[in-house]
């Protein structure tokens, strides 16, 4: 990891996370994958490191950490499990809409139970509306002093534990994009349940449900923006989540890495070490050098974003080819540990299957394409 271009505070935070996952992550990842669930104790113990909304701002107490920090943070936690980075990394997924266009009163509302431990969700997604994500269909209807919401939100990651949630919802189907509205809503409003809870192949620590809202009514004051500022929150949300995604590749790529570096010294084939084959070495020497170029893509986006400029297409990009390349050293490191690597005995066989969303969730591989192309052919 080339440190050189961190400042001492970044290298703080990679620090401290990296001790944590090193202490309360990785011992019990591949527990947490078998039983679909991150123990209470876990969450408290991320809780008390005070990074459990890292984009909270200081005006309610959070850390507010630079983008460039908050990459840092969900690579190292990629790198003990991406379950667990998913889940931790919803409550940063759900606040950008409110960072971006949220009153000091919904700042408040918004972030005091993440800063006390709660979990939040944003949701987006619905059966209908994946990669189109213009087409939501989930509505909500201004009544006097209130909006009453009615719809069904899928594969909303952290959704069955969250305590506050972002909902996207269409103030005007007769608009498409320019119709969609954000919205605050909590946990235990009247008609809003929990649906289906998904049982994933991999990133089986985090939580991933169905929504359901039937006439859920939520005090006016709880929109986001303006009615129709929806669809730019939610795209604007996802760049920056696009971002936190590719760290989280990073990070998984690089546990493969290290755990084939591990096993070819120590695998003995025809009297040597596995590492002593040209081949092998050649493969870990591939494997390490996508992955600093990943890191590189995603630590530029980041800078992009903290000097505020246009970063959509990189943040694109970024997630691209990160999230291919962790794939690819998955496989290579299983290719490199044979049938080793195939079983529950290693743990590449858990970062294989995890490694699987990274290019589907927060955008798939192709809408990536359809903006990186968008952006250079209009
Ligand atoms: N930031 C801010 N605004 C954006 C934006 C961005 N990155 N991308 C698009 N917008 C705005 C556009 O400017 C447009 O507004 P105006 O008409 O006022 O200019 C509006 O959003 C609609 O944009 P567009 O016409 O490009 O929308 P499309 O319906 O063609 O869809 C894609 C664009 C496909 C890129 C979008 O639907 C998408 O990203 N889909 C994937 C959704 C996703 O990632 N889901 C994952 C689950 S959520 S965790």
């Amino acid at each position: 990891m080339l440190n050189g271009m961190l400042s001492p505070n970044q290298i703080k935070v990679q620090q401290k996370v990296r001790n944590f996952v090193k202490e309360h992550i990785k011992p019990y990842a591949r527990e947490w994958d078998a039983i679909g669930d991150i123990p209470d104790s876990a969450v408290k113990a991320w809780r008390d490191t005070g990074l459990f909304c890292l984009v909270a701002p200081k005006e309610v107490g959070g850390p507010e950490l630079d983008t460039l920090s908050a990459t840092i943070v969900l690579e190292e936690l990629g790198y003990g499990c991406l379950g667990t980075a998913t889940a931790f990394g919803a409550n940063n997924l759900c606040s950008y809409p409110v960072l971006l266009a949220g009153t000091p009163e919904q700042k408040q509302k918004h972030f005091a139970p993440l800063l006390e431990g709660e979990f939040g969700a944003f949701a987006l997604t619905e059966p209908c509306a994946g990669s189109d994500a213009g087409a939501v269909a989930t509505t909500a209807v201004r009544d006097g002093a209130e909006y009453v919401l009615n719809g069904t939100k899928c594969y909303i990651t952290e959704g069955g534990l969250a305590a506050t949630f972002i909902i996207i919802a269409s103030t005007d189907r007769s608009k498409g994009t320019k119709g969609l509205s954000a919205f605050i809503v909590e946990r235990g409003r009247s008609g809003f349940s929990v649906g289906k809870v998904e049982d994933k192949m991999g990133i089986r620590a985090s939580n991933t449900v169905e929504l359901v809202l039937k006439n859920v009514r939520i005090p006016a004051w709880h929109m986001i923006g303006k009615e129709g500022e929806g669809m730019k929150l939610a795209m604007s949300t996802l760049d920056s989540g696009r971002l936190m995604v590719a760290a989280q590749a990073v990070g998984a790529a690089r546990a493969a890495l290290d755990e084939s570096i591990e096993f070819v010294k120590k695998r003995i084939d025809n009297g040597k070490p596995l590492a002593s084959q040209q081949s092998v070495a050649f493969k870990i020497a591939d494997m390490a050098t996508v992955i600093e170029a990943g890191r590189q893509l995603v630590h530029q986006g980041a800078r992009l974003k903290d000097a505020h400029q246009p970063y959509s297409k990189h943040a694109a990009m970024t997630k691209l080819f990160c999230t291919d390349m962790a794939m690819q050293v998955a496989r290579d490191a299983m290719d490199i540990m044979g049938a080793y690597g195939y079983t529950k005995d290693s743990y590449v066989e858990k970062i294989w299957r995890d490694s699987r969303i990274l290019s589907i969730y927060e955008g798939t591989n192709e809408i990536q394409r359809v903006v990186i192309s968008g952006s250079l052919l209009r």
